[in-house]
């Protein structure tokens, strides 16, 4: 049992947390259409970065969904505030897809880095077993939040160890073939870091927020946190990524991506090439409006 089953809420509270829910399914979706759209200037190799971007928003979306809805179900309006309606509310549903994100997020940092072959392989076993580890020990845990007794702490913990684990291995991953990126990508290979740091850290202060604010309040601060840590931890660390990408593929020379590159920063492929405001030729053609 979770503890947002144990308030009742006040028309702000409730729909805050409604609106903050529904923030995290429309951006799984935005991140969706980006992820597909921005693959191809990839090079082919890192394309499966994009795609295991993709993975992860499709699940997120359909998780996140599912948790907007059994929200709005487990409450109903008493006249004075939103009470219990008989239908449990559960985090539970975020542990259970973390075990298809938490692993595809990691492999998909081996992909843009760059390892390969036995290392791609050991780092994939660690990965994928520690990030159900972490996850599986958690959720034994979040089931005694309500009561706080022993086992929420001592599953927290053994939780924390593979956690570490995960952060000392990202690191090492990041940190040990930063040289072998162009010049151009590390910045954003060690913003990477820092946001994987932050993001996740996010995760183990939701667990504990029924310890830290038992109340109302602190289900809301909960739920911004875990909607906060979802956007960036999956969202925009799926577009540093793919900026990464990009750079690595610009400097292999692959064409799309160098032409991206070049285009960014003036707005359009046609002002590398030359032509000044676009009036003429290109882009114009299929303006709406214009029959053919
Ligand atoms: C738990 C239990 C308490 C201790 C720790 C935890 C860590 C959870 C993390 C989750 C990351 C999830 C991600 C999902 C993205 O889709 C399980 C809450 C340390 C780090 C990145």
């Amino acid at each position: 049992m979770n503890f947002e089953n144990t308030f009742s809420y006040n028309p702000d509270q409730f729909t805050l947390i409604s609106h903050v829910l529904s923030l995290g399914f429309a951006v799984m979706a935005a991140g969706l259409v980006y992820f597909l759209v921005t693959r191809s200037s990839l090079a082919p190799r890192y394309q499966f970065s994009s795609v295991l971007s993709a993975v992860v928003m499709v699940s997120a979306f359909f998780e996140l969904f599912l948790l907007y809805q059994r929200w709005v179900g487990a409450f109903r309006w008493d006249g004075t505030a939103f009470v219990q309606s008989g239908l449990l509310f559960s985090n539970g549903y975020r542990y259970v897809n973390w075990s298809i994100d938490v692993p595809v997020l990691l492999i998909q940092l081996l992909v843009v880095m760059g390892v390969t072959g036995r290392r791609f392989h050991q780092s994939w076993v660690v990965f994928v077993l520690g990030g159900l580890a972490m996850i599986y020990t958690g959720y034994v845990g979040q089931f005694h939040e309500v009561e706080r007794d022993a086992p929420y702490w001592v599953w927290g913990l053994v939780s924390t160890g593979f956690f570490v684990l995960l952060l000392a291995l990202v690191a090492r991953i990041i940190f040990g073939n930063l040289a072998r990126l162009p010049e151009s990508a590390r910045g954003t290979a060690r913003a990477v870091w820092w946001l994987v740091l932050v993001s996740w850290l996010l995760y183990p202060g939701a667990y504990l927020m029924p310890a830290l604010w038992d109340s109302a309040d602190g289900v809301v601060a909960r739920q911004i946190t875990y909607t906060v840590a979802d956007i960036t931890s999956k969202v925009v660390y799926g577009v540093l990524l793919g900026i990464i990408a990009r750079r690595v593929s610009s400097a292999e020379g692959y064409a799309p991506a160098v032409a991206d590159e070049v285009a960014l920063p003036r707005g359009g492929i046609t002002d590398a090439g030359g032509v000044t405001d676009g009036g003429g030729r290109g882009g114009r053609r299929g303006r709406p409006g214009h029959g053919r």
